[in-house]
């Protein structure tokens, strides 16, 4: 299996209710390494530019406010198939579908507050890690 990068997001839900640190437990459980980590407050411009594929949809404005309604902890994540496995350990995007053990199962409170997000393919998640670090805070 080739070792790869994702990103992932700590949401604002779950920075509030102090799940940080009980979501990396989960991630590196399953075996992922965080290999770069900070917390930020996102701006409007920064959250749009970030789910810029979704401007279209009818939740757009109200998943940007809520990305920037808190703090944020952005993550590199690196192991086997990354990109894969840490969308196995996120779960479904609606935490009423999602598997037992995984963290919007565990943790999420709502399909838009869902608590964690991770990169749908390797190509995002490049373009993704590159928005939010530099390459020499990256740690692996
Ligand atoms: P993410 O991008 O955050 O990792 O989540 P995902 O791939 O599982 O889901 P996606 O379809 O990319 O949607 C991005 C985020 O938008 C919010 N959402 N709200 N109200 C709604 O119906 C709705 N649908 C999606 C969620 O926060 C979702 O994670
Ligand atoms: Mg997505």
């Amino acid at each position: 299996m080739a070792t790869e990068r994702t990103f992932s997001i700590i949401k604002p839900d779950a920075t509030e209710r102090n799940l940080t640190g009980a979501i990396n437990a989960v991630i590196e459980k399953a075996g992922l390494r965080i290999v770069a980590q900070k917390r930020v407050l996102m701006n409007r411009r920064e959250a749009e530019t970030f789910y810029a594929v979704h401007k279209e949809r009818p939740f757009f404005g109200e998943l940007v406010d809520f990305m920037i309604s808190g703090p944020v902890v952005v993550q590199v994540l690196e192991g086997d198939n990354a990109v894969v496995r840490y969308r196995e350990v996120m779960g479904a995007t609606n935490p009423e579908s999602a598997a037992e053990g995984t963290i919007r199962k565990l943790y999420a409170k709502s399909i838009g507050e869902n608590s964690v997000h991770g990169s749908d393919s390797q190509d995002n998640a490049k373009i993704e890690i590159a928005q939010f670090f530099a390459g020499n805070e990256i740690v692996g």
